[in-house]
């Protein structure tokens, strides 16, 4: 096995962090490259329930993690989450973990403004994670960001604090806010420095390194391809390219590293947020797809919401990222179903269409048009092989396989991380 890229193929939550930590224990080195701390993934290893938000999955087993230069990081909430897995007996040590010192940083003034945005825009808002994720990626395109090599040049920070406050204060002005309290940034970045600059490297040299030495590399999406900036729900997305062409910019290395493209696939559908989502169920068989599918999510704590499994949607995303293979995930979670439904198409006043049109509008009012599949009697759950699934779960697995024109090459059928079918 090479390199392998995963992402999400769905709007995130599709189970990346059981399928990352499963690839994690046979990887040498495990890499985030977009998002920042409004990912969230639970991992259960022994019995144990890990949540990890920012740092890479690879963390927990002791596996070489870098957070690359793609990330948006917020050097508070890094501390915390290490400070918090580490009280779970987790090593953190600059030989585990390595940043790249060109990540750009999310500062407290980040947090406020997708906060007041989020309050003032009423309906329209997009329902973020509030985390100032957005807020720092226009920072960082807008060449005015703090980034981790700045935490090294205390001395120089003021004309870069110039052109931040200058360029936020007039913002907060706008929201009735007071200007940017600089000193008191100054003083947080200068203590936070101390913790984050051990964990600082040129990391594109220790992969350029392992790429070399043939080293396999996996490396960890977040959020998932419905959410990415350009192929997304927009402008109900997230403020990244989360898909696998992203893996290059977001850590210094060619195109060619993202290797396999494993896409996560959950075998129904849930989004957090606003926005579009033509399968959603509101009644009682989304709320039973919400309870049997445990669909909170980690880091907020927020219902998602759900529906049926949409092949339109997933083929879209399996195109525009270049998906190799997928992993189907909670299959069993529609265990006991009589039927079940897969979206196979779309219509708005009767014209048909076989993939997500652009614009907002249109997206809002698609509406699905539905195969029903006959369920399956008994239980997937903790399956490990192919004769241990229900035939009618197959069919609907091979019936999906096609619908996406793309192949199956992993089933997991809990948290647990031996509880996974490998196809082929
Ligand atoms: P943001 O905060 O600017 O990235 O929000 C923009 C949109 O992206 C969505 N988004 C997510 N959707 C699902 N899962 C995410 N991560 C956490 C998790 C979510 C949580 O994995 O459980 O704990 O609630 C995630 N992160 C961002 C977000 O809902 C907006 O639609
Ligand atoms: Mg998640």
């Amino acid at each position: 096995m090479g390199n392998v890229t995963v992402i999400g193929a769905q709007w995130g939550d599709e189970g990346k962090g059981k399928i990352v930590d499963w690839l994690a224990s046979r990887a040498d080195m495990v890499v985030r490259f977009q998002g920042g701390h409004n990912a969230g993934h639970t991992l259960v290893v022994g019995g144990e329930t890990y949540k990890l938000s920012l740092l890479p999955s690879g963390i927990v087993t002791g596996t070489p993690s870098v957070i690359g230069n793609g990330v948006v990081l917020d050097p508070w909430a890094l501390k915390s989450e290490i400070e918090r897995i580490q009280g779970q007996g987790v090593k953190v040590t600059p030989e585990i973990l390595m940043l790249a010192e060109t990540c750009p940083l999310i500062l407290p003034i980040h947090r406020d403004l997708d906060a007041l945005r989020e309050d003032a825009s009423g309906a329209g808002k997009i329902g973020t994670t509030r985390r100032g994720i957005g807020p720092a990626y226009e920072d960082k395109v807008g060449r005015r960001a703090i980034r981790v090599c700045d935490l090294a040049h205390l001395d120089d920070l003021d004309p870069l604090l110039d052109r931040l406050c200058a360029h936020h204060d007039a913002l907060r002005a706008g929201f009735g806010e007071p200007p940017v309290d600089r000193e008191r940034l100054r003083n947080d970045l200068a203590e936070i420095a101390e913790f984050v600059l051990p964990f600082a490297k040129p990391v594109w040299r220790d992969l350029d390194a392992a790429f070399r030495r043939g080293k396999r590399v996996l490396f960890e999406g977040a959020q998932g391809v419905l959410l990415d900036v350009d192929h997304g729900t927009y402008p109900f997305v997230t403020s990244s390219n989360t898909v696998a062409g992203a893996v290059g910019p977001g850590t210094g290395m060619g195109p060619s590293a993202a290797g396999f493209v494993l896409g996560i696939v959950k075998a129904y559908t849930t989004r957090v947020g606003s926005g579009p989502f033509p399968t959603e169920l509101e009644d009682e068989v989304g709320q039973r797809l919400g309870e049997r599918g445990h669909e909170f999510g980690t880091v907020t704590g927020r219902r998602r919401r759900c529906g049926w499994f949409d092949a339109v949607l997933v083929r879209q995303s399996v195109a525009v990222s270049g998906v190799t293979g997928v992993a189907l995930t909670k299959l069993d979670v529609l265990d006991g179903f009589e039927t079940v439904k897969i979206c196979t198409g779309y219509r708005i006043d009767g014209e048909e269409f076989d993939y997500l049109p652009p614009h907002a509008t249109d997206q809002a009012r698609v509406e699905p048009v539905y195969e029903e599949i006959e369920g399956w009697p008994g239980s997937t759950r903790g399956a490990r092989s192919w004769a241990d699934l229900p035939a009618r779960a197959i069919k609907y697995v091979r019936r999906i396989e096609e619908l996406i024109r793309c192949p199956v090459t992993l089933v997991s059928t809990s948290p647990e991380r031996d509880d996974t079918i490998l196809v082929r």
